[in-house]
């Protein structure tokens, strides 16, 4: 059984070698099952290789090593020929599973070819496709409002530069609109001396995660050993509401907790301004990933964005994470009905490259501010533009929907029969995770799935989560359902 399985990929993947250009792809298919052929997980050859780049490199965070040409839709193949269900997706960032023919074709065409290997300089000579290009994805996935798109490499160098525009936008606020830097501001910038550098801070939250360089690992707070020994900024850092779960059993509980940090927000907010560090802006995840799929309510998100109008504080939904489709919605915060939209939304992942769409009064006055030398990658832009093309013709949010409503039922009808290890179930679409007793419970968990031929992923202490690709169906929810019971008929 195994072994046919490994065959079908094969055969597929010999069609693909054998044509230089293919056209027709309607003839592949992913394997139906996943299937386990070494007794560990690293195989002998992913440790063989794990070696090899360890001699050059810290490689201990490496799981396994890939196969990129024979992994197919939502199944990843590693260099040992075992055939998993990918419920992680390269942390979150696969839209549409491996090789999709769709994503294949977009570089058979010369012209992309030719976008993706004259790579410009964005912020001084884009190509001449590059305003359609951007306006495209402004009109089919822009946060409503929000009318201005600035692109990037990364999450973090989104978050990064967001924040340099929050910054730029709360100065000219303070100094008045037309008025010029004086001397002494351009003096001092130059030493990393205020008034030009000014103390200026964002608010962040316990347990958030928003990056790794150095202005945005300010605002991560999820796992010291992002931390340690890196220099950081005194900048303010609010508690997240901890939730008890299901939602609908703890309203009190979880109502007063939104109350109890919105209160600590405001009296930070207070506090910095006093110290002489004021708040330009508040980040915050739509749910906290890294640190453990913590939710947070819609209220909790509108009473944020309150404080942020009533006292002149930016606010930032790093969507990074959440955005691109996996909950459901092409935006998280779209399920918080906020009053207006929020002022700046960075991505990344899903999207294949990084960015921000930000409200028009968040675009610096003058150029060379936020820039680059790339700035983005066009030919990331024609893979996104294909992927929302996919998206939308093949109706793949409700097919999250779907999936995620089964994977979601299965996983709470779990937790109710193994309530001693199981418990928390939470998430919207296919964007789920689920908490285990403790971390140690949790990592052996994960690593007994993968055994089954199921790749998960952990997050937090006690949380395994899902993170699908958007063709993710209930098909393949079956599969890691039947996968998560035997395992624990196992424990
Ligand atoms: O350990 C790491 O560096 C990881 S593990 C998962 C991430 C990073 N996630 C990236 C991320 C994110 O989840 C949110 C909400 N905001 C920003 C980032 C940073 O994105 P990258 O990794 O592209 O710089």
């Amino acid at each position: 059984m195994r072994f046919l399985q490994a065959t079908v990929i094969s055969r597929q993947y010999a069609i693909i070698k054998g044509l230089a250009y293919p056209r027709n792809y309607a003839t592949l298919a992913e394997p139906s099952a996943p299937a386990v052929k070494t007794r560990n997980i690293p195989g002998p050859k992913s440790l063989e290789l794990k070696n090899k780049l360890s001699a050059i490199q810290n490689a201990e965070t490496i799981q396994l090593f890939v196969d990129y040409e024979k992994s197919i839709g939502n199944y990843l193949v590693d260099v040992d020929g075992n055939v998993l269900l990918d419920v992680f997706t390269q942390i979150s960032s696969v839209p549409l599973g491996y090789n999709h023919p769709r994503l294949l074709n977009v570089f058979q065409n010369e012209n992309n070819l030719k976008t993706l290997i004259n790579r410009p300089a964005l912020g001084v000579f884009p190509g001449k496709e590059w305003p359609d290009c951007l306006y495209t994805i402004l009109n089919k996935i822009a946060p409503t409002g929000l009318s201005n798109l600035t692109t990037m490499m990364c999450g973090s160098c989104s978050n990064e530069n967001a924040y340099k525009n929050i910054f730029i936008w709360y100065r000219r606020n303070q100094r008045g609109e037309n008025v010029d830097f004086n001397e002494v501001e351009l003096q001092s910038c130059m030493i990393n001396q205020p008034p030009g550098a000014p103390q200026l801070s964002i608010l962040s939250f316990h347990g958030a995660f928003h990056g790794r360089t150095l202005a945005a690992l300010a605002t991560t707070h999820s796992k010291y050993i992002h931390k340690i020994d890196i220099p950081s900024f005194d900048w303010p850092i609010a508690s997240f509401p901890k939730y008890q779960y299901p939602l609908a059993e703890n309203e009190r509980h979880n109502k007063s907790e939104d109350q109890r940090c919105l209160v600590e927000v405001e009296e930070l907010i207070e506090k910095y301004n006093k110290k002489g560090i004021p708040v330009a802006g508040i980040v915050v995840e739509p749910i906290q990933s890294e640190g453990g799929d913590n939710e947070a309510s819609p209220e909790f998100f509108q009473g944020l964005q309150k404080i942020g109008k009533q006292r002149g504080v930016a606010l930032l939904i790093d969507e990074v994470q959440t955005g691109g489709g996996s909950t459901g919605k092409i935006w998280c915060h779209e399920y918080f009905n906020l009053n207006g939209p929020p002022d700046v939304v960075t991505f990344s992942k899903k999207l294949q490259l990084g960015g921000y769409f930000h409200k028009e009064e968040f675009k610096p006055k003058q150029g060379y501010r936020v820039f680059n030398t790339w700035m983005g990658d066009p030919g990331k832009l024609l893979l996104l533009q294909e992927i929302i093309n996919v998206i939308q013709e093949e109706n793949l949010l409700k097919n999250v929907n779907k999936a995620g409503k089964v994977l979601k039922d299965g996983l709470l009808a779990l937790e109710k029969e193994y309530s001693h290890l199981l418990n928390s179930t939470r998430g919207r679409g296919t964007f789920l995770a689920v908490n285990c007793q403790n971390s140690k419970a949790r990592d052996d968990l994960v690593g007994r799935l993968k055994l089954k031929g199921i790749q998960t992923g952990g997050c937090g202490e006690l949380s395994i989560r899902f993170r699908p690709a958007l063709t993710f169906q209930e098909k393949h929810a079956n599969i890691v359902l039947d996968g998560f019971r035997s395992v624990l008929k196992e424990l």
